[in-house]
């Protein structure tokens, strides 16, 4: 496989600012849209008011630390158009996010923010090595989901030919890719396993793919994930993360150091906070991402709590762009998992699953309390190497998957081994965890 390190960058100017002129750039824009959505939402006016402070009390970036948070329920207590910034004439699309309890939310652009989102999809792709001589098959669900409309117009901006072929429907999918010469996935981690999966079993062989790269998002995978689609698809794979109600995709994404994913400071303040006291952790310290928008017309967002575990790194990286970096995210917090009082993300038992010989990347969690005590079970998906009919061997590999596991989670699961092909697969974002207790 040849690796393009030649580090295009789509916006020079603005992905490799000094710091401080990143940083007067950001408290200009930041300033102007408090005054906006002061005067315009609200919601916004009412949180400041209560807060006891006004837009012109922001003075420096380290002032917004003094403003309130914006949560997933004020967009909620909204529905569906309070938070917009601009009357309805001026918003030229709507989007939703999947919502999987209660009411979705629901997010508006203008046509300037139509363009932003392309540009800032357009960065990440060309991060990526993705170019206008790429042909980019885009396999997320068109329709509210931000995914599919995201990577579509910033494709067309970068000039590659963008077959919108959808989710869904596998073996076309596959006919198609390798009919048209797709060279460029666009998808969830979990779908790109799915195609993998289906391609092996219809015994095509990888030289009749043109695949060159995938553009993966929308879910929380791990380094280990990556490295099974890498070698099953024979293609770099990159990650890039969003969100419906900052953007969707297009808030930062991976280049080829493939060490963390930019975040395009330009147009979002990133801030990381213990998500139980609310207080900013200092740059490198695990926590909870928060994200001001800086430049949305439609519905600016101040604070947003993103729920999404991460990091940044202001280190400067060697592809030249001066942007600060998150660590790939490792879930929400809401995803976490308390098992007897240990935290535990479903992508920690990911990479072990990962890394023993026979299980197969597909797998789910199953949470319940029996007796007042806390109880994972881990359904894990095993290839034709392991031997459902010889006892003591199947034994000995639930016994070493413990192991491993307990040992990375200091706290103890159960595994169950079910057959090859038998879980479920995913389409678009995977569903994993089953948590009984919430019942
Ligand atoms: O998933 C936007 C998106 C589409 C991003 C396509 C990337 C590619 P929502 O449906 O609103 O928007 O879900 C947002 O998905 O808060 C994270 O928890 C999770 N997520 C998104 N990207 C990543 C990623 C889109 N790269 C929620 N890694 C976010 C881990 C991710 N989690």
């Amino acid at each position: 496989m040849t690796v393009d390190h030649s580090h295009r960058i789509w916006d020079p100017v603005h992905e490799c600012l000094a710091r401080p002129d990143l940083e007067r750039l950001q408290l200009e824009r930041l300033q102007a849209t408090l005054q906006r959505v002061y005067h315009r939402v609200p919601c916004y006016q009412e949180k400041f008011r209560q807060a006891g402070i006004s837009p012109d009390d922001i003075r420096s970036l380290g002032d917004l630390a003094r403003l309130p948070f914006t949560t997933k329920e004020d967009l909620r207590c909204n529905y569906p158009y309070g938070m917009f910034a601009v009357p309805m004439r001026d918003v030229v699309r709507i989007h939703s996010s999947s919502g999987t309890t209660g009411k979705p939310t629901v997010v508006g652009y203008s046509r300037n923010d139509l363009n932003t989102w392309s540009e800032l999809v357009a960065r990440f792709m060309t991060a990526a090595g993705v170019s206008a001589d790429d042909i980019v098959h885009i396999a997320f669900g068109y329709g509210l989901f931000t995914g599919a409309f995201g990577l579509h117009y910033g494709a067309e901006k970068v000039g590659a030919t963008v077959i919108p072929i959808s989710g869904g429907n596998t073996d076309r999918q596959i006919m198609i890719m390798e009919d048209y010469r797709s060279s460029v996935l666009v998808c969830t981690p979990s779908y790109a396993l799915t195609i993998a999966d289906r391609i092996e079993r219809q015994g095509h062989s990888r030289a009749a793919s043109s695949l060159r790269v995938g553009l993966f998002g929308a879910e929380p995978w791990s380094e280990e994930m990556r490295r099974e689609i890498e070698q099953r698809l024979g293609i770099i794979a990159t990650d890039n993360y969003g969100l419906s109600e900052v953007m969707g995709p297009g808030i930062a994404g991976e280049c080829l150091e493939r060490r963390g994913m930019h975040i395009f400071e330009d147009h979002f303040i990133a801030e990381v906070i213990d998500p139980d006291t609310g207080e900013v952790l200092p740059p490198g310290t695990v926590g909870e991402l928060v994200l001001t928008t800086l430049t949305k017309e439609a519905i600016p967002v101040i604070r947003y709590r993103t729920r999404d575990i991460t990091r940044l790194s202001y280190e400067r990286c060697s592809c030249g762009r001066t942007l600060a970096r998150m660590e790939k995210t490792r879930g929400r917090s809401d995803d976490m998992l308390i098992i007897k009082g240990v935290n535990v993300f479903p992508t920690q038992i990911e990479e072990v699953l990962f890394q023993v010989e026979g299980c197969e990347p597909h797998y789910q969690l199953v949470v319940d309390r029996v007796d007042n005590i806390d109880t994972l079970e881990v359904l894990v998906e095993v290839n034709e190497s392991i031997f459902f009919d010889e006892m003591k061997k199947q034994r000995a590999f639930i016994d070493l998957v413990e192991k491993r596991l307990a040992s990375t989670l200091n706290v103890g699961a159960r595994v169950r081994l079910v057959e090859p092909a038998s879980m479920p697969r995913h389409e678009g974002k995977a569903q994993r965890v089953i948590d009984k207790r919430k019942r």
